[in-house]
């Protein structure tokens, strides 16, 4: 594994770069604002045109940097954060989800993320297989929060409201919808899937891994199998967001919306957008899965994130399951 330091030089040259973008920034206000040399200024600025970024060097010896490129870069993302982040960004891996438990138990922060460019072995829920090739955004963050196992259903629809909120805030056309438990749609579409995972017992959870899948700069065609008509990418939706800006905001709304449960004691304003953003909401479901066989009408959601079905003749809460759409 590779471990990023925090506010290393190329980090603050990036963000220097990122601030002026399309307009020069000096070599000297670099070099007395980082207090490195002006040499120094010149390896890093190297390295960085090495990974994509097209940073011209003026004759007066600055640098401006015309445009960003869509790729996800550990400099990129950590200038996007609002405050330190711990990160691995690794090419491939089986699943970030196995990778971030090992890290978490030998001590990861909460918030700390690990972001694979592929995927070998990515992972649904039930250990279904998720694909996992290049232009996804495949990432794992850990969280430590101090909850109960029986309280942690909100976590993935708080990371589906990360994930809506960063692709609508990015693109003010593109409409998400929440699938319940764990999917965002977009045009009925799944581009998002999630997959929280815990460590620790029933009365304290020690870390919980959200790991997050975002089919962001590739087309639908190149996955395998019948996924074409289920499965949609920001590509094909026409939903052009810088993946390391996207990984960014959807880390930063995460942990905002754990702060706000953690100082409100309340999951309000998760229950809350889901209620808002909810997909098939009034609509003919089926619920199978955790013993489920159910037939009805998608209603609500209660405050620990169970729905709740009218059928024919009751009303019912499920804690977990499957919903598929009845278009009879
Ligand atoms: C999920 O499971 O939707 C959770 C997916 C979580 C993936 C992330 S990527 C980073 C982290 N590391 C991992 O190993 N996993 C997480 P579920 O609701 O069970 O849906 C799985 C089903 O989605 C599969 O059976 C396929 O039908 C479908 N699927 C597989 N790959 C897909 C893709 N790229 N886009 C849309 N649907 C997909």
């Amino acid at each position: 594994m590779i471990k990023i330091s925090v506010n290393n030089p190329r980090d603050k040259i990036l963000k220097m770069l990122l601030e002026k973008l399309g307009k020069e920034v000096s070599g000297e206000k670099m070099s007395r604002s980082i207090g490195i040399s002006r040499v120094a200024i010149g390896k890093h600025i190297k390295y960085l045109r090495g990974r994509g970024f097209n940073i011209n060097a003026k004759p007066g010896g600055g640098y401006t940097l015309d445009e960003l490129p869509n790729v996800i870069n550990e400099s990129l993302i950590r200038a996007y954060c609002k405050n330190d982040i711990e990160m691995i960004v690794i090419d491939n891996v089986e699943s970030t989800n196995i990778e971030a438990k090992s890290w978490a138990e030998h001590g990861a922060p909460n918030g700390a993320v690990i972001i694979a460019v592929t995927q070998s072995a990515g992972r649904g829920r039930k250990a279904r297989k998720w694909q996992s090739i290049e232009g996804g955004i495949w990432c794992s963050i850990i969280l430590r929060t101090n909850i109960a196992a029986n309280e942690i259903q909100p976590i993935t629809l708080a990371a589906a409201m990360s994930v809506s909120m960063a692709v609508t805030d990015n693109c003010e056309s593109a409409e998400t919808k929440i699938k319940w438990p764990n999917d965002v749609l977009i045009n009925g579409k799944k581009m998002c899937g999630i997959l929280t995972e815990f460590a620790g017992d029933i009365d304290s959870v020690q870390y919980l891994v959200v790991g997050i899948g975002i089919n962001a700069n590739f087309s639908v065609n190149d996955l395998e199998g019948e996924l074409l008509f289920n499965a949609t990418t920001l590509k094909d939706e026409g939903i052009i967001i810088n993946s390391s800006k996207l990984i960014a905001d959807v880390r930063g709304n995460l942990l905002d919306i754990m702060d706000k449960w953690a100082d409100t004691k309340s999951t309000k304003h998760i229950i809350d957008f889901y209620r808002d953003n909810m997909a098939y909401k009034g609509e003919k479901i089926h619920i199978t899965g955790a013993g489920n066989d159910v037939y009805g009408i998608l209603h609500d959601i209660d405050n620990d994130g169970a729905i709740i079905i009218k059928t024919t003749d009751d009303i019912k809460k499920i804690i977990s399951g499957e919903i598929s759409l009845r278009r009879s």
